[in-house]
């Protein structure tokens, strides 16, 4: 089942979302609808907050060389950790929160991932390139931070205008 997306500048999007404790059927079916909601709205990452759920939840399908993307390539990480920070690599992220805005952001290039799986498992992984990224962008939202906050004050002045313009022609279609 498909769930509403959370967009900015929705206050939610700034709470610290909390561990997961229970990792039972409701769980399961929470993460089944994130996947739903992330597939139906073209997304690779996306984070529990972003459908107002305030855990520390977040899902990630990273295409293939193809551009596909494969049930059995999903990520479920719950209770995250990062540590090995290493290197910065910048790649233009989006987010399904900021809707039709993309802008080069600067992140580490390497780091490991130790997390719970949704059986509560303890797993880890080591992660560069796009999937790198990925992790620490959902991960910013779990701490309440989105990435047009790393933007420089120009940029982000650009955005704030942009968006806004953005924003009233979408009501405008929408009534
Ligand atoms: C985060 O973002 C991400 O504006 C996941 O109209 C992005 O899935 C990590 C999306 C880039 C690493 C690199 C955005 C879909 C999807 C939009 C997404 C839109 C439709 C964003
Ligand atoms: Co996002």
């Amino acid at each position: 089942m498909k769930l509403p997306v959370v967009v900015y500048p929705d206050k939610r999007l700034k709470l610290i979302s909390t561990e997961v404790t229970e990792f039972d059927a409701d769980l399961h079916e929470f993460l089944d609808n994130m996947y739903d909601t992330m597939i139906e709205s073209n997304g690779i990452g996306l984070a529990a907050i972003q459908v107002a759920i305030q855990k520390r939840i977040l899902i990630l399908c990273i295409p293939n060389e193809e551009g596909e993307q494969h049930y059995e390539d999903l990520l479920e990480i719950i209770n995250p950790v990062l540590s090995n920070e290493q290197g910065s690599i910048v790649y233009q992220e989006g987010c399904l929160s900021v809707p039709s805005f993309y802008e080069d952001i600067e992140r580490h290039e390497k780091v490991t991932l130790d997390y719970q799986d949704r059986h509560g498992k303890a797993q880890r992984l080591e992660a560069e390139g796009l999937l790198c990224v990925a992790i620490q962008h959902e991960l910013d939202h779990l701490d309440g931070k989105l990435f047009i906050e790393k933007l420089s004050y120009i940029r982000r002045k650009k955005f704030e205008k942009e968006y806004k313009k953005l924003q009233k022609s979408k009501k405008k279609e929408a009534s």
